[in-house]
């Protein structure tokens, strides 16, 4: 089955940052997931400007940068002239109060337009910029924390947009609490990649190759 794995880097261990980089790209990790956030938008900072551009230089792979910050217009270019063809910039439409001239100039500088939708935001709030970005990605938890529970009215706003994803030429992301049965549920019916935390990715005292492997394999 053709599923992404992207690796919550606000969880990795920091005292090694590039060491967690090289071994999650060993495994096998398609992209390195980078929440940025400003305290204002949501009451967390986690990483920021220079924590991403410092992966940037450290792989190869794709980035896959998840804005949590208000007004992602303001400060949106110095995210870009860092990241390359290929690389994702995921902002919230609520933080914005013109979300599409955003997306626009995501799209002008060549990378991949993303949105990504809170758990309270609905799909109709949002169905006008579903048919501009490639990726949505779909909040399972409030957004700021790692560790968090699953919210499972969410579920019904996947279904939703499965039902929407072809037609309208846009790819599902999971982000928040994912763990095994919610990708062996969720891959076979289409969300085509999922953002790995502590739920199954960090901390649990495995080599990262054998926990990725046993996901692809649904050895889980
Ligand atoms: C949350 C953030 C996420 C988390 C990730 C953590 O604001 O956007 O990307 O880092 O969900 O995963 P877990 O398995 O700890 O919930
Ligand atoms: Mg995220």
């Amino acid at each position: 089955m053709d599923f992404e794995l992207m690796a919550s880097m606000m969880c990795a261990n920091y005292i090694n940052l590039g060491d967690e980089v090289k071994e999650l790209e060993k495994a096998g990790i398609d992209s390195f997931h980078i929440d940025i956030m400003d305290g204002r938008y949501v009451p967390n900072f986690a990483m920021s400007l220079n924590d991403m551009a410092c992966i940037r230089t450290l792989t190869n792979k794709p980035l896959d940068v998840h804005l949590m910050i208000e007004h992602p217009i303001n400060t949106v270019d110095l995210f870009i002239t860092h990241l390359h063809p290929g690389d994702t910039i995921y902002i919230h439409p609520e933080a914005e109060y013109h979300p599409s001239t955003t997306l626009q100039k995501i799209i002008n500088s060549g990378l991949t337009p993303g949105i990504a939708i809170n758990p309270g935001t609905s799909v109709e709030q949002v169905k006008m910029l579903l048919r501009i970005v490639k990726k949505v990605l779909v909040m399972s938890v409030n957004p700021g924390n790692a560790s968090q529970m699953f919210l499972p009215y969410v579920r019904e706003k996947y279904d939703e947009l499965l039902a929407m994803k072809d037609e309208m030429g846009f790819d599902i992301y999971w982000d928040g609490a994912c763990s095994a049965d919610k990708i062996l549920e969720y891959a076979p019916l289409g969300v085509k990649g999922f953002v790995l935390g502590t739920s199954l990715l960090f901390g649990h005292k495995r080599p990262y190759k054998d926990i990725l492997s046993d996901i692809r394999e649904m050895n889980l």
